[in-house]
């Protein structure tokens, strides 16, 4: 039974355990981060079945990868290994309390080296939702190819396709704005869901008024958007209802990585659940606020006991 299924690149990730510029900093902790595998990894912890798929080297650190993955309750099964790319890594730097830095050493890697004979296309077609990100889509030139292959065959199949842009502005400027802006509109206009923050969509779009943006997405093609706007606001539209929810509010941020994956994947869960879209946008928004409360890219992805009860108390505060 495979409820969500996805792929993409899970990059080692050290982060530095102290505050200060990465000159300052001499110890890290070793951990794990990928924007697919972090949602498959928050579905799994809300209680639904996640297959993440990808390419790792055939060493230690690709064996790191699997190892988490598997211990989360994630489906790593058709994961491909290499003895001829690395896995990537990734350096998070914290540099001041409220501003975090990435260095990614990701060029060349196992995953980016991913084909669409990588996937497994049989598991594609028993899932519920296919879930892709930008991220891949700029991997590599196969990497886009593979996802498209991996998009047409799941609609072609009816497999629901949730798509998160999760701009990254180091591999843009690598493959090329026009390029990328290209091939994530292609899989936006294809998606039942998209899911942009509101400085993504402007990218894409133009800058233009949030609702206006959100309109957009739905004539060009995609079947439901979800924005975040930089107000901890959700403007969410199918072509019947749109509407705007307010999110949590969070007042000790520990590490913002991963909340727009952890918010994905309760948007997912709640789908999953038949929820209507507006219920799945506030449990993702619960999911998302615990996220950012607790350090690492997924360790902080929430049961859904600690969402219940985040959203149970905030129903008692607005009476
Ligand atoms: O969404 C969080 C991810 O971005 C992070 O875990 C690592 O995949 C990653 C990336 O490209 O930054």
């Amino acid at each position: 039974k495979n409820e969500l299924v996805t792929f993409g690149e899970t990059m080692i990730l050290f982060e530095a355990e102290s505050e200060g510029g990465f000159r300052y900093t001499s110890r890290f902790i070793k951990r794990m981060g990928g924007a697919e595998s972090n949602v498959a990894i928050a579905v799994t912890k809300l209680g639904h079945d996640a297959t993440w798929m990808s390419k790792v080297s055939d060493d230690e650190l690709g064996e790191f990868v699997v190892r988490e993955l598997q211990a989360e309750g994630v489906n790593t099964a058709y994961v491909k290994k290499t003895t001829t790319a690395p896995t990537a890594i990734y350096i998070k730097e914290r540099k001041r309390a409220d501003q975090t830095n990435v260095y990614y050493f990701r060029h060349g890697s196992a995953a980016s080296e991913l084909t669409a004979s990588d996937l497994d296309f049989s598991v594609i077609e028993q899932a519920k939702i296919l879930h892709v990100t930008g991220i891949t889509l700029l991997l590599s030139d196969s990497c886009y190819e593979a996802a498209m292959e991996a998009v047409l065959f799941a609609k072609e199949k009816g497999v629901f396709v949730s798509f998160d842009p999760n701009l990254r502005f180091a591999l843009i400027k690598r493959v090329g704005e026009d390029t990328s802006r290209e091939r994530i509109l292609t899989i936006a206009k294809l998606a039942d869901l998209v899911l942009p923050g509101l400085d993504e969509a402007s990218w894409l779009l133009g800058e233009k008024e949030e609702q206006e943006l959100v309109q957009e997405f739905i004539t060009l093609g995609a079947g439901s958007v979800v924005l975040k706007n930089n107000d901890h606001e959700m403007l969410y539209a199918t072509k019947e209802e749109s509407g705007k929810l307010s999110g949590f509010h969070v007042e000790n941020v520990a590490d913002p990585v991963g909340a727009g994956d952890g918010f994905a994947a309760g948007v997912l869960v709640s789908l999953l659940e038949n929820k209507p879209l507006k219920d799945a946008v506030r449990f993702g928004s619960a999911v998302g606020a615990l996220v950012v409360q607790t350090k690492g890219d997924f360790e902080g992805m929430p049961e859904r006991k600690e969402v219940d009860a985040l959203i149970n108390q905030d129903n008692k505060v607005n009476g």
